[in-house]
């Protein structure tokens, strides 16, 4: 592979993985961690833009979406979270479901494809509610597709209606849900996950939620915390984990990884992450993860500024338009709530991209004055 800039490091632990990309051969567990501790961003990123553009070239992908939270009402209590809320605290919220349906219309005119939808663990909801939600959007919007519940999500439901997780994802799907968003993942890490949420689902109960939705033919993402407690062995525990259920299923079509917001939780004496470790994240994901069809740099979490440099360090996909975001910004995150398409579609032209407007499944979307259509 000869590139315009060829590969220069001084850092020796960088030539074997140089080779082994070059050669199309998988990374192992020391590869990744090298990886991590070497100070050759520039490396790094030679090397993860070169997986990058080998799988996509310039196309750089990103959806018209909307964000819909239903309730923030929250019985797990994660350390790691500002936006859940006991019942009867200050600031919880639970919509209505003509509220929702109302929320779903609203904000940007841009006709969106997707609506992704999240949020608390009620301890009240039936699950009748989440059906006649999802089966409800579906009657009103019927082009746009539901990308609805984490794993986390999932198997709460099935608890409280006391049903097996695949006989909760085949209800759920059969009301409308068309794909699962890549949340609740944080990291796999027992020492870590007790820390930072220990009342969710354990790892194993993830990848197993993922597993049952993937062979339900339910395309799902996946996602990663970082710059919390974890360390450079649990991240690549939890990048292995990922790339071995995908070689199993071929159900996750993105991995997310996100940074840590710590204003407003109970880790909040915990540093931010620096655009260099957002970075490094993004590359070594990109070439760990080499059956992962896409990584996305989510503006919202990275800002937009870094997410742009993500564009040339691995990543392909800058997520959407998303128009309300409470997640991060419950955790003191300051970019803007939305972004146009137009807005998007300069930040990855200015970045030296050829932006593809996509639609959840990554078919192309072909807009004119008066439709959308997806290209099939
Ligand atoms: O699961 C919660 C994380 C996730 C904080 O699938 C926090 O396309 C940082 O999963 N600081 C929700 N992170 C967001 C998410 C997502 C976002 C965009 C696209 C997709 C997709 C998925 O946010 C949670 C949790 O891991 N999170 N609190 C916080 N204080």
């Amino acid at each position: 592979m000869e590139r315009a800039h060829p590969f220069q490091t001084d850092d020796s632990r960088l030539h074997p993985i140089h080779a082994k990309v070059v050669a199309r051969e998988r990374l192992t567990a020391d590869d990744a961690l090298a990886l991590y501790r070497t100070g050759d961003i520039l490396a790094v990123g030679w090397l993860a833009n070169s997986v990058r553009e080998r799988m996509h070239g310039d196309k750089t992908y990103f959806n018209v979406n909307r964000h819909i939270n239903p309730t923030n009402v929250c019985v797990a209590a994660c350390r790691l979270c500002a936006f859940g809320r006991k019942k009867d605290s200050p600031g919880a919220y639970t919509m209505a479901l003509e509220e929702a349906f109302k929320t779903a219309a609203s904000g940007y005119s841009e006709a969106v494809t997707e609506f992704h939808i999240v949020g608390g663990l009620h301890p009240d909801l039936p699950f009748q509610y989440f059906l006649d939600l999802i089966s409800g959007l579906k009657e009103r919007f019927p082009h746009v597709h539901l990308k609805a519940f984490t794993m986390v999500e999932v198997a709460y439901l099935s608890k409280r209606a006391k049903l097996s997780v695949s006989e909760t994802l085949a209800q759920l799907k059969a009301a409308g849900v068309d794909s699962l968003p890549g949340g609740g993942a944080e990291i796999f890490s027992d020492r870590v996950r007790h820390i930072i949420c220990d009342h969710k689902i354990d790892g194993n109960q993830w990848l197993d939620t993922a597993r049952l939705a993937h062979q339900m033919g339910l395309k799902s993402n996946a996602t990663m915390l970082y710059g919390h407690v974890e360390n450079d062995d649990d991240r690549v525990d939890h990048l292995l984990k990922l790339r071995a259920l995908q070689d199993e299923t071929r159900g996750f079509q993105t991995f997310i990884p996100l940074a840590f917001h710590p204003e407003h939780t109970a880790l909040q004496h915990l540093a931010k992450t620096t655009g260099m470790l957002d970075i490094k994240q993004i590359a070594v994901s990109r070439l760990v993860l080499d059956n992962f069809p896409h990584i996305k740099a989510y503006w919202q979490m990275m800002t937009a500024k870094i997410a742009q440099i993500a564009l040339r360090f691995g990543a392909d996909d800058i997520d959407g338009t998303v128009v309300e975001e409470k997640i991060y910004h419950d955790a003191g995150a300051t970019t803007p709530q939305g972004m146009r398409r137009e807005e998007l579609m300069r930040l990855i032209r200015e970045a030296g991209r050829d932006p593809v407007e996509r639609d959840t499944l990554y078919r192309p979307v072909i807009r004119d004055e008066m439709a959308v259509t997806v290209a099939v």
